[in-house]
C-alpha cells in the first residue's frame, strides 16, 4: 500500500503513526519544508487488526509530487544556495520515482492538505493516473485538528471516492482510518 500525495500533506506523518501504532518504530523524517521525503521508503509487512480480522501489507511512503520545484521556494525557508539546488535535484528525481513506483502499488492512500483547495493541478494529476491504472484509492484528508480544515470540499473534488478526515499529526479519527484502510485492501 502506496502514501501518495503533493508534498507537505502528511504522507511521512501518516506513515510514522501507522508504524508506531503496529510496529512500535518510525519510518521517516517530517519537516515543514517541502519535499522532505525524496526517495521511496519501505516498511515490509505491517500487520494492523481490526476486531477479528487481520490484514498484512507493505507500506510505502513516497516522495510529494509537484508539478514544480524551484530551488528559490527552498532558499525562503532558510536554505543557502547550494543545499536548495540540492535539494531541488533530489525533489524532481523523487518525483519521478513516485510515478515509477505507481506500477508496483496494489493500493494506495492519496494524503492531502484539508485546508488547501482540494482542486489542485497535483493532485487531479495523481488521482487521474490512478483511476487510469484502476488502483483502488482511498483519501485522507489530513490535518483536521487545523481550523482551516474543509473535509467537505475535498468529498465534493473527489465524490467517486472514499474520503476520511484525519489527523496525522494528532491521531483523529484514525480508527475509522484502519476500518476504511480493510474496506480498500480486503
Ligand atoms: N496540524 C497538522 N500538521 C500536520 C499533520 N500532518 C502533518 N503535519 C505537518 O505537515 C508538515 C509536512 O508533513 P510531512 O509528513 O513531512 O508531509 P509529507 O507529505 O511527507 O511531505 P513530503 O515528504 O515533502 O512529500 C509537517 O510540518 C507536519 O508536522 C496534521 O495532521 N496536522
Ligand atoms: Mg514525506
Amino acid at each position: 500500500m502506496g502514501l501518495y500525495g503533493p508534498p507537505n500533506g502528511g504522507k511521512t506523518t501518516l506513515a510514522n503513526r501507522i508504524c508506531e501504532d503496529w510496529l512500535g518504530e518510525t519510518m521517516g523524517s517530517v519537516s515543514r519544508i517541502a519535499h522532505e521525503t525524496r526517495e521511496i521508503q519501505i516498511k515490509e509487512q505491517i500487520v494492523v487488526k481490526s476486531g477479528n480480522k487481520e490484514l498484512m501489507f507493505n507500506l510505502v511512503d513516497t516522495p510529494g509530487i509537484a508539478t514544480k520545484i524551484d530551488f528559490e521556494d527552498f532558499m525562503k525557508s532558510g536554505m543557502k544556495k547550494e543545499e536548495a539546488k540540492k535539494r531541488a535535484k533530489e525533489a524532481t528525481k523523487g518525483v519521478i520515482s513516485s510515478i515509477k513506483w505507481l506500477d508496483e502499488m496494489d493500493a494506495v492512500v492519496v494524503v492531502l492538505d484539508s485546508t488547501k483547495d482540494p482542486y489542485s493541478q497535483v493532485n487531479i494529476t495523481i488521482v487521474g493516473n490512478l483511476a487510469a491504472r484502476n488502483i483502488p484509492v482511498l483519501i485522507a484528508a489530513n490535518k483536521v485538528d487545523l481550523k482551516k480544515s474543509n473535509i467537505e470540499g475535498v468529498k465534493e473534488a473527489f465524490p467517486q471516492y472514499d474520503v476520511i478526515g484525519i489527523s496525522a499529526k494528532y491521531g483523529n479519527q484514525l480508527e475509522d482510518f484502519y476500518a476504511a484502510l480493510f474496506k480498500l485492501l480486503d
